[in-house]
């Protein structure tokens, strides 16, 4: 297979952008679609091949965005159709496509189908949601199953006298995927945005789909295969564009049902395996922060091995429900762009298709909010409610909100030191995390050493170094606590790469089968790491490089 005949998202780097805090181009404080062509440059400049645009599909934007009430519209915050289109157009010319955001295990409470459903039962859109009469041993709901984010799940409608079921909360009722008319309804709507030029999508919690409600059974439930592969038949089939499912309960094992090649299912999944690692078994993503290097590359090989042959694998740390890297897995202080590009490397340099959520081209941190009014995440503020309700103290929820919550991915993007750090003209929805005026785009970019240029320099070696898209994955050093390393060979290219996740020098001796002679260094965080005569690699704090032979 030569590159000319790989399909464009397996040399391509993503990028996502989070809408709402990329640029806001009006003065209301929320980023929009006119403020993301106004950036477009930045990401050519950057060298990234596809967006991964997060919904701007018109919603109440209680979970900002991820509560859709018109497939067929854009939010009115976030511009129009026309808006739409020339970002399509604009990026296209920068040879960016553009992946939207699927959003359809549910839709919002204000979505007419839901409106109309919730009037009488003797609709057609009653049967797109799930409902259940009152239990007749309880007059109450079917079982007690919790929303994601807090309360119950099955929610009560007074005016049809029946419960409704919410995974993720009472004013996102999950559609009905057993219902054809709604399935029909969904694959109208994709072809319509499929029709004007986008390039694929991320499909939100697509395991959720084929759910067995009355069993509960929630993910990958019995009919999910069958759902996508219907989904695949009627809208993909055939058109050059991507999908990646966002899948928290996929495993090494059930990956291939998504994406092996003669599922005809999706291209990617996105692996949550080595990032719920680090969480509390009980407590979830407010708890502790569990990371352990082992466990976590571990993890990573089991998916590499899972996919050597088919499927395809997705290379991430950082999304918009997810803490930032450097704070989460390295140094945010003193090593802070040190870790950045220690992270990014070790990350991109596997066998896959890697994605950078926006800011963390230029290392941004999480936030520290002190007053709970500052947390903006339906989840955290819901959670909040739930574990102080069941006895979790509040400053400790406080403190693994701060650590792990979804808002530290979602403060303003840091253009530069100005006003509210270039975000917008106004007062932005969320806090501005105060250490944008020294963590900016202007700042790094200054920095011929900074992390834009390491990012830049990354992604265009994945464009020149064929190893990187076809060459297999050996681990290396299992079991070291703080080196994560790995060699990839192909057709007589190989790639070395060794990380350092230790806060303190390491020191590691090059294993014989790689060999110390030959090796060229392609990209480092530090001038001074080289493979010593004696095959020693001396590793400073958070040191990461990827040398190179053949290449
Ligand atoms: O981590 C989580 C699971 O406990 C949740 O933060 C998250 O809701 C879950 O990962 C599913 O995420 C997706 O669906 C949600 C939306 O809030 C997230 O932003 C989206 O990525 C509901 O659409
Ligand atoms: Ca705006």
């Amino acid at each position: 297979m030569t590159a000319d005949t790989l399909p464009w998202w397996k040399t391509a780097t993503g990028y996502q952008i989070y809408p709402r805090s990329f640029c806001d181009s009006n003065g209301d404080g929320i980023g929009d679609i006119p403020g993301i062509i106004s950036k477009l440059d930045h990401l050519a400049d950057l060298g990234i091949g596809f967006v991964w645009l997060s919904p701007v599909y018109a919603s109440p934007m209680r979970d900002n965005g991820y509560d859709i009430s018109d497939y067929r519209d854009i939010a009115a915050e976030f511009g129009t159709l026309a808006d739409f289109d020339q970002l399509v157009a604009e990026a296209g010319k920068r040879d960016i496509r553009i992946v939207m955001d699927l959003v359809v295990n549910h839709c919002s409470s204000d979505h007419a189908w839901f409106q109309r459903a919730c009037e009488t039962r003797d609709c057609p859109e009653h049967d797109y949601f799930y409902w259940r009469d009152p239990q007749p041993s309880t007059n109450g709901p079917p079982d007690d199953q919790r929303a994601c984010f807090g309360g119950p799940a099955w929610v009560w409608v007074e005016s049809v006298g029946r419960y409704y079921y919410a995974h993720f909360g009472a004013q996102q009722p999950d559609l009905n995927w057993h219902n054809p008319a709604l399935r029909h309804d969904i694959y109208d709507m994709m072809n319509w945005w499929l029709d004007k030029g986008i390039g694929g999508f991320r499909m939100d919690v697509i395991e959720l789909i084929g759910k067995d409600v009355d069993a509960r059974h929630y993910y990958e439930g019995p009919d999910m295969h069958r759902f996508i592969r219907e989904m695949h038949q009627k809208c993909l089939k055939g058109r050059d564009v991507m999908t990646v499912g966002e899948t928290w309960a996929a495993t090494p094992d059930t990956a291939l049902g998504y994406c092996g090649r003669d599922r005809a299912e999706l291209d990617m999944v996105f692996n949550f395996n080595h990032i719920q690692a680090a969480w509390d078994p009980h407590q979830g993503r407010f708890g502790p922060n569990l990371f352990d290097l082992v466990t976590h590359k571990m993890i990573l090989n089991d998916w590499q091995v899972a996919l050597a042959e088919d499927g395809w694998n997705s290379l991430y740390l950082s999304n918009h429900d997810l803490p930032r890297p450097v704070s989460h897995y390295a140094d945010d202080g003193d090593y802070r762009v040190r870790s950045a590009k220690m992270l990014g490397l070790v990350t991109h340099m596997m066998k896959g298709t890697p994605f950078i959520y926006q800011g963390e081209e230029i290392g941004m941190t999480n936030v520290r909010f002190d007053r709970f009014e500052q947390f903006r995440d339906i989840e955290t503020l819901g959670q909040f409610k739930d574990q102080i309700a069941a006895g979790k103290d509040p400053q400790a929820f406080i403190d693994g909100a701060n650590a792990n919550g979804r808002d530290n991915a979602r403060t303003p993007m840091q253009w530069d030191a100005g006003h509210a750090a270039g975000f917008t003209q106004g007062t932005p929805w969320i806090d501005v995390n105060p250490n944008h005026r020294s963590i900016n785009l202007d700042q790094d970019r200054a920095d011929p050493d900074g992390v834009f240029a390491f990012y830049r320099n990354m992604i265009a070696l994945r464009r020149n170094a064929p190893v990187i898209t076809h060459g297999d994955f050996t681990l290396l050093y299992d079991e070291h606590p703080d080196v994560f390393a790995y060699i990839r060979r192909w057709q007589g290219q190989e790639l070395l790469v060794v990380a350092s996740f230790a806060a303190t020098s390491v020191e590691v001796k090059v294993p014989d089968a790689v060999g110390a002679d030959g090796w060229t260094c392609l990209l480092s965080n530090l001038p001074s790491i080289k493979i010593g005569a004696d095959r020693k690699l001396r590793l400073a704090p958070f040191a990461a490089a990827a040398w190179g032979k053949g290449i």
